[in-house]
């Protein structure tokens, strides 16, 4: 069991993800717990601001340090099982490896930052880590909260079925997944490769292999160079260049 707790200023906003799929599912089994903690309500004057302006003055708000330490102590965090982290653009940018290690942890704490950003305070005295899920700029930290919530919680055991088992994921594998298809064989004159009906394994095997190094070749090549490849990858590479890439 991992239990999620996440600091929010619009907690409605996680209701239908949370409520949706295999995450319901993950709830229901027992196997995460996700507490969603509104920091207005930790917020202590008559108009619960949960922002102010900033000193030496410019634009925008800032998200202030009470209401989110106030909502913190009311988490009790787990010292030693609990990872605290801040949602926001300047930090490390999430990866697969990272949802891997977050899976171990029993306890995570996401706190979804605002752009306008939060009093520096909370990064010094408040948070472990600093989390950003691309470059991009969201509204807030709850979209990238879910993100990291869902890639996180498919790492833990028994929230996927059979079919979706994450071992071979592209990512884990460090490779692009080859294409897929399904019925039917034929579809207004677009055809399934013929090898995939053969019903010949070992020609399936190499044929999804070359395809799998072809993309990644073709579209990362920033993850090919960092595999350790086979003997046969060397030669389905050498067959791909000369194939002339996909795309
Ligand atoms: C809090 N843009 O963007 C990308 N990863 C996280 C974020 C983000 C944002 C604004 C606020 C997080």
């Amino acid at each position: 069991m991992i239990r999620f707790d996440i600091l929010s200023v619009f907690p409605e906003m996680f209701s239908s993800p949370l409520q949706t799929s295999l995450l319901k599912k993950a709830q229901e089994k027992g196997l995460i717990d996700v507490r969603l903690w509104d920091i207005r309500q930790y917020a202590e004057d008559k108009h619960r601001m949960t922002d102010d302006a900033p000193y030496g003055g410019g634009g925008g708000m800032v998200m202030k340090v009470e209401p989110i330490d106030r909502a913190l102590s009311a988490v009790e965090p787990v010292p030693g099982k609990t990872l605290v982290i801040l949602l926001t653009p300047q930090g490390e940018t999430f990866n697969q490896q990272m949802a891997e290690q977050f899976s171990q942890y029993s306890r995570l704490v996401l706190i979804c930052g605002h752009y306008e950003g939060v009093d520096e305070r909370v990064r010094e005295y408040l948070v472990e880590k600093e989390v950003s899920i691309g470059d991009y700029i969201l509204t807030g930290g709850e979209l990238s909260a879910l993100v990291l919530v869902d890639a996180v919680s498919r790492l833990i055991p028994g929230v996927l079925g059979n079919s979706e088992s994450a071992a071979c994921d592209s990512f884990s594998m460090g490779m692009l997944e080859y294409p897929h298809y399904t019925r039917p064989g034929s579809y207004r004159g677009w055809d399934v490769p013929d090898v995939l009906l053969s019903g010949n394994h070992a020609e399936i095997q190499r044929w999804r292999r070359k395809e799998s190094l072809k993309r990644t070749w073709s579209r990362r090549p920033d993850l090919l160079e960092k595999l350790v490849l086979s003997e046969e990858d060397n030669r389905l590479l050498k067959e791909v260049s000369q194939d002339n890439g996909d795309r």
